[in-house]
């Protein structure tokens, strides 16, 4: 559905004014926003004080309508760099909202991000989830935010979710991107309570809208979209805004479903503070100065609301209070430098004691995990990897009712490798469910769970299929340090790869490297069943991200079948495993060289050291330093590809800090730099095999 009202300037009837708004805050509030744009526009810009300066001069009437709207404990926004009307309207202070564009200490990332690209972590009102650079990427992580609404209403039955709702903002060029249309079908699917804002000013930076969608009308051209009710208006007129805002709002309260609301306002400044509008016709340019929402609100709220007198106050208070703002932001300090790799990961502060982010996981509700031991109690029975893999995932499920599994085919059908078999007949669909097909979609849906206090386990199908979802794993894993500890999404990302009896191009990517090299992201990578129960738990129970690299050729392999150690069984992260000592050569591997590299050391039958990492990030140097030191010979095995492989790193380390104790160069073997080939002779030409491996030790015992 959708419509437009007749514009109107002034309120015809007392009614119009909505007595739920107050329109003064939001004159006011306007009339801030203003005085923070023209600051940093006429002073802080030209003295080079800001440099990225995004004016939302035009959008700021209706982003303040929507944020005097959400008056829920659980609403929460996702939003972009326009988007700081809203944030004052939620609670952003002035001298915070300076503070961020100016790099100053303190504010809602301590100097680390660009001021416009901020967060919210209101304990009792509605968030700001941690917003990012990308366009688009708010998307999914809101509808996350909206699953997590009904999860902790339906399936936790917290009650006070009742009516809760997720708001994403957008321009009109974000809806051409992947986010937007992965997160749309998500919401619309599934019905969730949240509302798309389509902030419509006609332009992506000098793109026209037109360029992003037939004939630049998103609301136009989703109007036969199901479960999507949808409105379209002027975002200048402020009792047409409001009641369009109230009517969405309304329908996706009332648990109706999903709604997009698409509001024309006019962009009344360059993109940013760089930007010459040159692409822009005098004509247009003059067009839109007559569209600016301010006048309208003046001549809106004078007399009905309040006297001209009145509003010149509102105007000197908002000037007194922006300039004792700025004041007080420009006399912050600096960020101290000292600090500033901290919050990759949790960790202690200075007293020792851990320092929980505000809002994100599990550990921000001070939840609270049963005892855990690393010490196994093996049954008498072994198992393959994928049972182990299951009955933790079973365990932690029916232990803890925040953990939800998710994935494409993860349901009824069990996984496409069969490690959720039998979960959703046991925990049903609200926890373990089937996604629509985007990887995006699963794991921005899983950052915005976690942020809701949830504990995420998503399912890639293959390794390679997480190609879609990098730009939301590379924002989850910098959350906590891009928002210095105010937010984490400390998430589980399972992913099956590697190569199996058949290798492939597709299915058979391991490219566990990416993970040493992204930021704030643990990375497991087991080599048998008793270390994949205890890095699993251990990944669940986390307050840190977590890659959770599940080996084809491992699930079944009889090698990896072990024991299962039992529910308690916890594996610290980091800690590696001598699986066999030696004297003679120090072999560093992990995942499944770890099998082969134990057969070739017996073929070759010298003493033979063996370490198996378990863990990439964080990696246990001190093991291989120490054994490197005792042996003098180091040799790396992996299945990534060489060149820049994770190998290249433990040499380089090993380069560094044992240089004088080695007797031999340090040598590494690991597929050439090509895809995994899929006919067998060639697979096994390529992946390092016991007797490619064998005959590399030798020569570096023999060097
Ligand atoms: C993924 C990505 N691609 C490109 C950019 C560069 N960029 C920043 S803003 C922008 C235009 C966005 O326009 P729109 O969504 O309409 O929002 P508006 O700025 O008009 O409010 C572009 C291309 C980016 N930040 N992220």
């Amino acid at each position: 559905m959708t419509g437009t009202l007749t514009p109107r300037t002034r309120p015809e009837n007392a009614s119009e004014l909505n007595p739920r708004l107050d329109w003064k805050r939001i004159a006011y509030l306007i009339l801030a926003s203003r005085g923070l744009d023209d600051a940093e526009e006429t002073k802080l810009m030209p003295e080079k004080k800001v440099v990225y300066q995004f004016s939302a001069r035009g959008h700021d009437l209706a982003q303040v309508i929507l944020g005097s709207l959400l008056d829920n404990q659980h609403d929460a926004a996702g939003a972009y760099y326009r988007s700081r009307p809203l944030l004052l309207t939620l609670g952003l202070t002035l001298e915070d909202a300076f503070a961020g564009p100016l790099r100053k200490s303190g504010g809602f990332s301590d100097g680390r991000d660009i001021g416009v690209v901020c967060n919210l972590p209101n304990r009792n009102g509605p968030i700001v989830l941690p917003m990012s650079g990308d366009v688009g990427s708010q998307y999914t992580p809101s509808v996350g935010w909206a699953q997590a609404i009904t999860y902790h209403r339906d399936v936790l039955g917290d009650r006070s979710y009742e009516r809760s709702i997720a708001v994403v903002l957008g321009g009109e060029a974000s809806v051409a991107t992947n986010g937007f249309w992965s997160a749309l079908t998500i919401a619309t699917t599934l019905q969730l309570p949240i509302l798309f804002y389509i902030e419509d000013n006609g332009y992506g930076i000098s793109v026209p809208g037109n360029l992003q969608t037939p004939l630049g009308n998103i609301a136009a051209n989703l109007a036969s979209f199901r479960n999507l009710y949808i409105r379209d208006g002027n975002g200048t007129e402020p009792a047409e805004a409001a009641q369009l805002f109230e009517e969405v709002i309304a329908h996706v309260r009332d648990g109706k479903g999903p709604a997009l609301l698409r509001l024309r306002v006019p962009r009344l400044c360059g993109h940013s503070g760089q930007d010459t509008q040159a692409y822009k016709s005098p004509e247009f340019i003059a067009k839109e100065e007559a569209s600016d929402p301010l006048p309208r609100l003046k001549r809106f709220l004078i007399p009905a609301v309040m006297s001209e007198a009145e509003f010149t106050d509102l105007e000197r208070q908002a000037e007194r209070d922006v300039t004792a703002a700025l004041e007080s932001a420009l006399a912050r300090p600096e960020p101290n430098p000292a600090r500033i790799t901290r919050y990759r990961f949790a960790e202690a502060g200075d007293d020792g004691k851990p320092e929980v982010q505000q809002v994100g996981g599990l550990a921000a509700s001070g939840y609270v995990f049963p005892p855990s031991s690393d010490r196994p109690e093996p049954e008498a029975q072994r198992t393959n990897m994928l049972t182990a893999i299951r009955r933790t995932l079973e365990h932690e499920l029916r232990i803890n009712p925040r953990v939800l599994v998710f994935g494409e085919d993860v349901g009824p059908k069990g996984g496409v490798h069969a490690a959720t078999m039998g979960l959703q007949d046991t925990f049903g669909d609200k926890r373990v469910f089937d996604t629509s097909l985007s990887e995006e979609g699963i794991v921005g849906r899983a950052v915005g769970m976690a942020i809701a206090g949830l504990m995420p386990v998503a399912e890639i199908q293959f390794r390679k299929y997480a190609d879609p979802a990098t730009e939301q794993l590379n924002n989850c894993g910098t959350i906590r340090w891009r928002t210095a500890n105010r937010f984490a999404a400390p998430i589980v990302v399972r992913l099956p790869g590697g190569f199996a009896k058949v290798g492939d191009p597709w299915h058979s990517v391991s490219g566990e490297v990416t993970w040493a090299h992204a930021i704030g992201w643990q990375m497991c990578f087991p080599s048998n069943a008793e270390d994949a129960v205890g890095l699993l738990r251990a990944a669940l129970r986390s307050n840190n991200p977590t890659i959770f690299f599940e080996h084809r050729h491992l699930l079944d392999g009889p090698w990896a079948r072990r024991p299962y150690p039992g529910d308690d069984y916890v594996l610290p992260m980091g800690k590696a495993k001598i699986t066999q000592k030696g004297e003679a050569l120090t072999v560093v591997t992990w995942g499944a060289m770890v099998e082969r590299c134990e057969l070739a050391a017996r073929k070759v039958g010298e003493s033979i050291e063996i370490i198996d990492l378990r863990t990439i990030s964080p990696w246990d140097r001190q093991t291989v330093l120490d054994s490197v030191s005792r042996t003098r010979r180091c040799l790396i095995v992996h299945e990534d590809g060489i060149t820049a492989g994770f190998g290249a790193e433990v040499a380089a380390v090993i380069a560094q800090h044992a240089f004088f104790n080695l007797d031999a160069p340090i040598q590494r073997l690991a597929i050439p730099d090509i895809p995994v080939p899929h006919n067998n002779g060639l697979m096994e030409a390529v992946v390092p095999g016991v007797d490619s491996i064998a005959e590399r030790m030798s020569e570096v015992i023999e060097a």
